[in-house]
């Protein structure tokens, strides 16, 4: 690079990001994303790319009642916007759909089960953590529109500031387990996520949670950290989240089909459970996928 000024410097950068050769550049917009001012940089380095790009639209209308400006406001004082629905008989239709689709306990190649027979084991016949299945989307059109939705993509890029575009789906049923080894307990532990610079997550329950059925739990606020101390801590012990910001945290139950917008690089976690539950979650990005 010749003596560019350092918004020259991004616009190199991100563009290589864009270009199917550059996964360095890739790393270095997802570190970007731990410091404030460097990824409102990018973000404008970025923009003409992405917005020529950005894909045409035939959103759907799921959440047409849903106000755009209040998920904004939430989403960008809290991180979290509550209050979608997709209605019980929804997520009973999905995990209908479930049923003859592979699922892999604890996410492993060579532990592939029917959805169908996941339903109908009991926790310990299955001797998992977790059942699930990656791009749902592709299976269960069901899933697909609900994703398209058009207004779930206009909060998107409205607090991306950016042409959203929808970077995974996926279904997962926590299974409780009486003994949860070390290896696993991340599971349930607080942390956050840096999965592109811009990006956020939609969940909805699709079994009814509640305290017993390991509510998802986020801690408000925490997404305009930027302080050292969170650049430093990808995850947060519960005692120390207890200690330092206690009254923060919202602990989410609710019926199945209930859901949430979450801007998950602010601190969150699956609480442990004793009831199994199972959750859809639909994430938005802006970067295109890396190359195959
Ligand atoms: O299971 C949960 O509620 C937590 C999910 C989570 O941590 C994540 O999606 O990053």
């Amino acid at each position: 690079m010749k003596h560019g000024s350092y918004t020259e410097g991004l616009r190199e950068l991100a563009g290589l990001a864009l270009s199917p050769r550059h996964s360095v550049a890739t790393r270095y917009l997802r570190l970007a994303t731990r410091f404030q001012t460097l990824r409102w940089l990018t973000s404008r380095a970025l923009k003409p790319k992405l917005v020529r790009g950005a894909a045409q639209r035939a959103g759907t209308a799921y959440f047409a009642s849903l106000d755009v400006e209040t998920a904004l406001r939430d989403l960008r004082r809290d991180g979290l916007h509550r209050g979608l629905n997709l209605g019980g008989e929804v997520a009973r239709a999905i995990l209908r759909q479930c049923e003859p689709l592979t699922f892999l306990l604890d996410y492993d190649p060579a532990r592939p089960m029917l959805g169908r027979d996941v339903m109908a084991r009991s926790d310990s016949a299955l001797e998992a953590h977790q059942a699930g299945l990656w791009n749902i989307h592709r299976h269960i059109p069901l899933v697909a529109s609900i994703a398209n939705d058009e207004t779930l993509y206009r909060i998107a890029d409205g607090y991306f500031g950016l042409p959203a575009r929808l970077i995974n789906t996926v279904i997962w049923f926590s299974i409780p387990q009486p003994v949860v080894p070390p290896e696993k307990r991340d599971l349930y532990g607080w942390h956050y996520d840096i999965d592109d610079f811009q990006f956020f997550k939609v969940f909805f329950y699709l079994t009814d949670v509640d305290g017993e059925a390991g509510p998802h739990a986020y801690l408000l606020g925490s997404q305009r950290d930027y302080s050292l101390d969170k650049k430093i801590r990808r995850r947060l012990a519960d005692a120390d989240v207890a200690k330092r910001f206690g009254g923060r945290v919202a602990v989410l139950t609710g019926p199945a089909g209930s859901g949430f917008i979450e801007d998950t690089f602010g601190y969150h976690k699956g609480s442990a459970l004793t009831r199994r539950r199972a959750i859809l979650q639909l994430e938005y990005g802006v970067l295109p996928p890396a190359p195959a």
